[in-house]
């Protein structure tokens, strides 16, 4: 293991190296996140759902939880089709390799946001708060966009065949319990 994280590094180091070339390309030593935004779901009652980008640090690490001081609660998931269903997964952590990109993104992992703050919404953004398997915590302001029609993440809209879930069971589906 130690002889593999320290190849990982080196790897890493001559990446950083490399890519000093452009200002567009910052060398990137500790994780961030970026293109965060919050869909709002057309059901008030139901959760919103988060996207965002994330870039990996030097070295591996895991996504481990979210939190925001906007919303009563925030979960990660992702979309899976299982057997020709549309499946919410949730997922306890998620791996960000070193100089890697994650993107959370409609169809795919995302998250989930559950009574997000009125104040909040009329201000267009909510806080989330991105916690790190080492430890680190990186803050980020989601840009809240309208509850969308067709491409919200429980609206169905994916690819896949339209009759494996009946539209109206898609946001059950997934809010339900
Ligand atoms: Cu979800």
């Amino acid at each position: 293991m130690r002889v593999q994280a320290g190849l990982t590094m080196a790897i890493a180091l001559t990446a950083l190296l490399a890519g000093c070339g452009g200002p567009d390309a910052p060398a990137r030593t500790a994780v961030s996140v970026d293109q965060a935004s919050v869909r709002l779901n057309a059901n008030p009652a139901a959760p919103a759902a988060g996207y965002f980008t994330l870039h990996g640090a030097a070295g591996p690490l895991a996504l481990v939880e979210i939190t925001s001081g906007d919303a009563a609660r925030v979960e990660m998931h992702e979309t899976r089709m299982d057997n020709g269903l549309m499946r919410m997964m949730k997922m306890d952590e998620v791996p960000v390799p070193a100089g890697g990109t994650v993107r959370f993104a409609p169809g795919g992992k995302h998250a989930m946001l559950w009574t997000i703050d009125p104040q909040a919404i009329a201000a267009g953004r909510v806080r989330l708060t991105f916690h790190f398997s080492d430890g680190a915590q990186v803050e980020a302001q989601a840009a809240i966009e309208p509850a969308g029609g067709a491409d919200t993440e429980m609206s169905g809209n994916m690819a896949m065949p339209a009759d494996a879930m009946p539209a109206n069971d898609a946001g059950e589906a997934h809010h339900g319990h």
